[in-house]
């Protein structure tokens, strides 16, 4: 019951952030400066990405481009609660820490995904910049596993449409 009720609240949230334009711009911190958490009217690409029980995000490597926004569709086919968590990789260490002191810890931000076993969802990022952002699953253990993963965003090239 726990787990229905936090993916509802997840779900829920998804829904308000979605519903306010500027929602992202309220969360500086929570992403790199290269992007924000995007809105579903502006995805331009969708990105699949699995998670297994064998701490891997396949793929791990995502190249996308400056000015997209990806929706990542993220389906987890362990047998483990997972998650995508968006991040420079500091913050992702950061936060890696965090958990392995209080594993209970339950947040729902715009820059993660949460996803049950067996179960897929979504996160939409805005690429405003070039450069190289990094993800990881911040379960307790699964970074430290090598959970982990980089997304590249190749700049716009000037003078095109
Ligand atoms: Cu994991």
């Amino acid at each position: 019951m726990k787990t229905s009720a936090s993916l509802l609240f997840a779900a829920a949230l998804a829904i308000a952030g979605a519903a306010h334009a500027d929602a992202g711009h309220h969360h500086a911190d929570s992403g790199a400066a290269i992007g924000q958490p995007g809105l579903m009217v502006d995805v331009t690409r969708t990105v699949k990405i699995e998670m297994g029980d064998n701490m891997r995000f396949t793929p791990a490597n995502i190249q996308v481009k400056q000015g997209e926004t990806v929706r990542f569709l993220v389906s987890n086919s362990g047998q483990l609660k997972h998650e995508m968590v968006i991040g420079s990789a500091a913050q992702l260490a950061e936060h890696a820490a965090l958990m392995r002191k209080m594993p209970e810890m339950e947040h729902e931000d715009p820059n993660q995904v949460t996803v049950a076993p067996g179960q897929s969802d979504e996160l939409v990022w805005q690429f405003d910049h070039a450069g190289t952002l990094d993800f990881a699953c911040l379960e307790p253990g699964h970074y430290e596993a090598g959970m982990v993963g980089k997304i590249v965003a190749a700049p716009a090239k000037a003078g095109a449409n």
